[in-house]
Formats: C-alpha cells, structure tokens, sequence
C-alpha cells in the first residue's frame, strides 16, 4: 500500500523510505514468532500523522526485545575477546596426571580462550595499564577444564575475601565515577599501600607487562598451584604457564596513550586480524612440577598466589601448544556468554588449599548465574561440553534440555535406558589430602614475607625495564591527591630497592625521602634475579607477526615498496600503506598504489616499525603536515626503527629528529637494504636511543 517499486527487489515508501524485498533466494524478515513482515519501516498509525495504535504488535515485540538487549557486564574483566582453537598434547602424561586430554600423544582437544583487562568498563580502552585475563576453556572429552589465568603470575592478594575490597578499591571511585579503567587514583593507591602483600603485584603491573603489545605477544599464567593426580592417585603439584610462541612485547607507555586514542580496540582488532589472515596465535603450555619436598623447603609459601616459583628453580615441562585458529561468529553469543568458572576441573587435576583458589570456586558461578540469568547458563553453546553429558538437574529460566522419560531421580529401579544415568568408579575423585586444625579466622605466619620476591623481579628486570617501573610509580602516583597515601607507598617500595624508592621520591617531588616501612618478615637479600622475567630478554627471534607502517606519498620510489613488499612477506610481516589519502598515490613507476590509512588515522603508534617513501615534491608536502610529523617524531620517541628513502630528510628536518638520527635510522637504496632493515625490524627497539629521548 502507499510504495512504489523501484528495482525488481525495492519499493519507495510514501515519504521516500527504502522497503528492500525478501523472497527467492532473500529469507523473508518474520517476527520471533515466524510471522512475515510486509512493513518493518513504518509503525501502525491512525492516519499518517495520528498516534500510533496500541495494537502494533510488530512495534511491540521489536523494541522490546531491544530493550532486553544487554545483560549485566561482569564485575571484573567486563571488557574482553574470544576465539576458538585447539590444545595439542605433545607426549603422555600419564606418569602426571590421569587427565583424559594428556594421555595420546597428537590428540587435539577443542578450545575457546578470552582474554581481558580486569578494571574498565565493557566499553574502556584496550591499552589501559592493567593485569590481563587469559582464560582457557578446554572442551575434554572427560568434560570442561577451565584454567582461568591471568598474564601476570601472581596476585594483589592472598585471601579471596579482601578480592571485593581490592576491586572497589581499583576501578572507578564511587561518588563520582572515575577515573575508568586505571589504577592512577588515590582509592587505588590507598588500598594498595594498606596492604604490603600487593608490592610484589604492584611490579608486575607498574612493569611494561600491563601493556602488552597484543594478547599473541604475552604470556598466560594459572597463577594458583594446582594439583595433579595420576591413576594411582599420586599427588604432583603443578604451576600452569602458557608461553607465546612469537616470544614478548609490550608498547611504551606514550604509545599505550596514544593508540587508546587512535584505536581503542587495538588488541581485539589484531586478535581478530591475525586469525582471520591466517596467522594463528599459539602458545606452548608448560608445566612446572613439584612435591612436597620441594615446597617444604620453597622460601615462600606455595600456596600464597602472591608468589611465583621461577623458572630457574623448577624448570617449565612443555606439554602442548595452544592454537586460536577461528573467530567467533557472534560476539554476544560466545565471548560475552562464555562462562568460566574455576571450579571445573577435570579427573586428574586438582584445587590446593590456596585460599584465593577457594574463594574463586565459590565466586564463579554466582557471577555466571547473575550475568546469564539462570542456572542454566551450562547450555548455551559456548558452554556445552563437547562431550556426551547427562545428568537430573532440570526446569529453571531457559531450560532448552530437560531429562527425557520418567526417571529425574536417581538411584531408582527403572533400569536401562529409562533409568537415566548412574555414577562410575573412574570418575571424579579429588585427592585426598589429609587435613586437621582448628577452625580459625587466621592467616598463615608463611604468607608473611611482601617484599623479597618484589624486589627479586625488579632485580630481574634489565635498566630500561627499571626505569619503565620508576617512572609507571611517579607517573600513577603523582595523580594520587593525598600526600600520606604517596609517602607509604614509597615508603613500601624502600624495602623492594632503595634506589626505586628514592627514584619515585624525586620524581614526586618529595623535600625528603621516607623512612622505609617496617616488613612483617625480613626481607630475603640475594634471591637469584630471574631471566624468564624480563619482556626484552625474552622477546621474539624475528619480525614475524608484526606491522610496518609505510608512510608514501606521490611519485614514492616503486622499487623500494616493491622490495619492501617482498621482505615483509618472506618473513611474515603486515606491510600497511599510509597515504595523505586513502585513495592512495601514484609511485614513481606511475601505477596506483591503494592506502589502508589516511595520514592521521594511521599515526605510528599502530605499528611496530615504520618507513618514508616520499617522492621529493611529496616530502616537501609532508614536511609541512602536522601528521607526518607527528608521525615520525612519536616513531622516533618510541624507539622504533625507521627507513626512509632520502628524500625524506625535509620532514626529518621538520620535525626536528634530524640531528638526532641514529643506526635505528636506516636509509633504503636497494633490495639488499631493504631485507635487511626488516631483519633488524626483529630487534623491535632501538633501546640506545631511550638514554637520548629521555
Ligand atoms: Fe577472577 N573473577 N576472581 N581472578 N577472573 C571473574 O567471573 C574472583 C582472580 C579471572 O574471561 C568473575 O565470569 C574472585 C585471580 C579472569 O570471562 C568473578 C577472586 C585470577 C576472569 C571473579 C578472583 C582471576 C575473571 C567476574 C579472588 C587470575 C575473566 C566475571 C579470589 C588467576 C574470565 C566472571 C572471562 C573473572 C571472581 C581473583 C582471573 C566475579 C572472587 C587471582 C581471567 O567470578
């Protein structure tokens, strides 16, 4: 009624409105209920101008559904990416562990991880600095293991029930909302310096590990010490560790500053890009096994997950690879709705007494029941076991499956198949610790030392990373509005170095130095620094995997892109075209070389290394653009390598890095040039340019 057709498969409406048609090969657009629509354009008026009728059930069942939309974010770590992949065993674990996914060598068991920042909103930046979630969901085919990790090794507390506190205490403050998704405020700051047991974290994340480069870049941790348990019921203890096969990176923080402004979803962005090019993320998962033995004699209690064991003490016993190989169909539908829960181990694995562990098994399913509406949350397709499963829970919101038949009970005498299912001896079996004591609300004298292990990572870190730690304090700390909350905390810090607590002093601006606070142990002088804990000793072999900007302009030398093209595919590497407009330019050769960015949406804080091919009416244009100079200089300050052709002096000159360039700035002639820039590309830095940038 009232449209006129325009194309065999559109109308126009009365006031020009655009009716698409279905049929044929289009489905046909129905409500929920499959009742085709013959107007989704136009609501259900008295007249064109009258009110709209009560009666619109179309309006109705639309909006309403809309308006049900969202559930609640999770409390921590609302913003967050999933993709699917697969674990592959390396060899039988057997001697280990009776878990099912261990035994055959080979086997590949389906997987979906989510990564995550803990403190901002579903909608907060992807470069805040913050611990990242790394959570692993192992479809087994002995049911759902879920290793809810994070990318730091340790935690801010030892017992669950300061978890509440700590989280208030971090993200945005009550009364007025912000700041999101930092820590640089005075709540943080006060809540953290009341409680020693968070120095060693406090590294971690003032560390360039809280702004990692991508999740493919960063390491996984379980954190907590699990258990193992082989099929003669010995108990091994375990530490999880997932390592990236593309080795660590981290941006610096002016870059995280400025990609949080040029791309807020950098990292799901390069998550979703990877995959989809191809290139899968992996991980190797390591185990670090031990027993009492070790534990007993272990300086620091196993069970406090503000300690880690390092690796040179007990040595990681690779065991797998991870690989994330598909994105997700539907955001919503899997890394919104995944629901971990710590609680789901599998038979061979087992929880330890860790009373952050403990508190977490209860916490996980209360939060899953809250965002998800209901108990059965189990069925949604993300969730579902891969592997048969049956049992006599039923009804509740949402019940898609309910038991079939008359048995919902068991034991019963049915019998059979109508009798449902029954237990078996090889099932679950948790191990049987021996336990004794008197119930108590007290914490273990052997949680008491808060410093030595701080100051073993920071003594493990090489100068750069020392200073990146420094100035992370003075930076967090000199948005802390309260002097007292400032001085404890440096006060805290004296007992991890000296020279860091007297760094952070000068860089607040303190008249005088405070006294080092008093250690509810002593601290532990000596402790070996650890290799396995610095980001630049541990980084990649190659470029592979990384992004090169390549800024060009008109009349761009066409052999050097051509070369440069070459070299970064050999060695795996994303070449994207930055152009004054995205339209793209004409190189030297005259052909139309497309862009992927326009100068200025695509500053070089995206990428990881960049080069300048400017013809020599095109620099002199360029040297005059606030962009390209941006573009360079942030390059320059961030360390990152640079080739240019030589034309490109005019903007170097501009942005004023002329006099400063360095062997990390690299003029391209020829082929041979080039392929050997982008192997130096893998160095990643230029580091001996900090010490002249500042
Ligand atoms: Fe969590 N944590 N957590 N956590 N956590 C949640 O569960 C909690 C802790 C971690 O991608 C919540 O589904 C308590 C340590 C990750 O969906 C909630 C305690 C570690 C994720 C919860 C901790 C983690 C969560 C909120 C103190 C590293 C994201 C939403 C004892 C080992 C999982 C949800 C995802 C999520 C509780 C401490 C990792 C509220 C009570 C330690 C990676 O249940």
């Amino acid at each position: 009624m009232k449209k006129k057709a325009i194309t065999p498969d559109s109308e126009i409406g009365n006031a020009g409105e655009l009716h698409q048609l279905g049929g044929g090969d289009v489905p046909v657009l129905t409500t929920q209920q499959g009742i085709p629509l013959s107007d989704d354009q136009n609501s259900f008026r008295i007249g064109p101008r009258g009110p709209v009728a009560l009666e619109d059930h179309f309006l109705r069942e639309k909006i309403f559904h809309f308006d049900h939309e969202r559930i609640p974010e999770r409390v921590v770590h609302a913003r967050g990416y999933g993709a699917h992949g697969f674990f592959e065993n390396y060899e039988s674990l057997a001697d280990v562990t009776s878990a099912d996914l261990f035994q055959r060598p080979g086997e590949k068991t389906p997987a979906f991880v989510r990564f995550s920042t803990v403190a901002g909103n579903k909608g907060s930046a992807d470069l805040a600095r913050d611990v990242r979630g790394f959570a692993v969901k192992l479809y087994t085919q002995q049911g759902n293991w879920d290793i809810v990790g994070n990318n730091m090794p340790v935690f801010f507390i030892q017992d669950a029930i300061k978890f509440p506190d700590l989280i208030h205490a971090a993200k945005a403050e009550p009364d007025r909302d912000f700041p999101q998704a930092q820590t640089a405020h005075d709540n943080f700051w006060d809540f953290a310096s009341l409680m020693p047991e968070s120095t060693h974290m406090l590294m971690w994340i003032m560390s360039d590990r809280a702004i990692p480069r991508s999740f493919r870049f960063m390491e996984g941790f379980g954190v907590h010490t699990f258990r193992l348990v082989n099929a003669e019921g010995k108990s091994t203890y375990v530490k999880f560790h997932w390592k990236p096969k593309l080795g660590l990176q981290s941006v610096l923080w002016d870059e995280a500053v400025k990609i949080n402004g040029a791309d807020p979803d950098f990292h799901r962005r390069d998550l979703w890009n990877a995959i989809q090019s191809g290139n899968f993320p992996e991980w190797e998962l390591g185990l670090q096994l031990f027993d009492d033995k070790f534990a007993d004699k272990f300086p620091f209690d196993v069970l406090d997950a503000t300690k880690f064991i390092p690796e040179e003490d007990v040595p990681i016993r690779p065991v797998g690879r991870l690989v994330l190989d598909r994105v997700v169909d539907n955001f919503f539908a899997e890394t919104e709705q995944v629901a971990f829960c710590t609680s789901n181990i599998v038979p061979g694995v087992d929880f330890t007494n860790d009373p952050l562990l403990q508190g977490r098994n209860f916490s996980y399913l209360d939060t899953q029941v809250k965002r998800l509406g209901g108990p059965n949350f189990t069925y949604i397709p993300v969730n579902a076991p891969k592997c048969p499963f049956h049992h006599f829970q039923q009804d509740g919101h949402m019940a898609m499956k309910n038991p079939v038949g008359r048995a919902n009970y068991e034991p019963n005498s049915w019998g059979g198949e109508t009798g449902g299912p029954r237990e078996v001896a090889t099932g679950f079996h948790s191990f049987p610790a021996g336990e004794s004591g008197q119930k108590q609300r007290v914490r273990s004298e052997t949680f008491s030392d808060h410093y030595s292990q701080a100051k073993q990572f920071y003594h493990s870190q090489t100068a750069m990373e020392q200073h990146h730690i420094a100035n992370s304090f003075v930076f967090e700390l000199s948005k802390v509005e309260l002097l007292p909350i400032r001085e404890r905390m440096v006060s805290n810090l004296l007992n991890v170095d000296a020279e860091l607590g007297e760094k952070v002093a000068m860089g607040l601006g303190m008249a005088k130095v405070p006294h080092a606070s008093k250690p509810a142990r002593a601290v532990i002088e000596g402790l070996k620094p650890s290799n396995a804990l610095s980001i630049i000793e541990n980084g990649p072999k190659s470029f592979k995997g990384r992004k090169l900007g390549v800024l060009v302009t008109d009349g761009a030398d066409q052999s050097v892109i051509s070369a440069l093209k070459e070299a970064s595919e050999a060695e795996g590497v994303v070449l994207e075209i930055v152009a004054p407009t995205v339209g793209g330019v004409r190189t030297s050769s005259g052909e139309m070389l497309p862009a992927m960015q326009k100068l200025g949406g695509g500053p070089s804080v995206l990428y990881d290394a960049v080069v300048i091919i400017a013809g020599n009416a095109g620099a002199a244009t360029l040297a005059k653009n606030p962009a390209a100079k941006q573009f360079v200089t942030d390059a320059f300050n961030h360390l990152k390598f640079i080739g240019h052709t030589s034309a490109a002096s005019a903007l170097f000159a501009k942005a004023g890095i002329a006099d400063d360039l360095d062997d990390g700035c690299i003029e391209l002639t020829k082929a041979a040039s080039v392929a050997a820039f982008v192997k130096k590309c893998g160095e990643l830095r230029f580091w001996p340019r900090e010490s002249v940038v500042g």
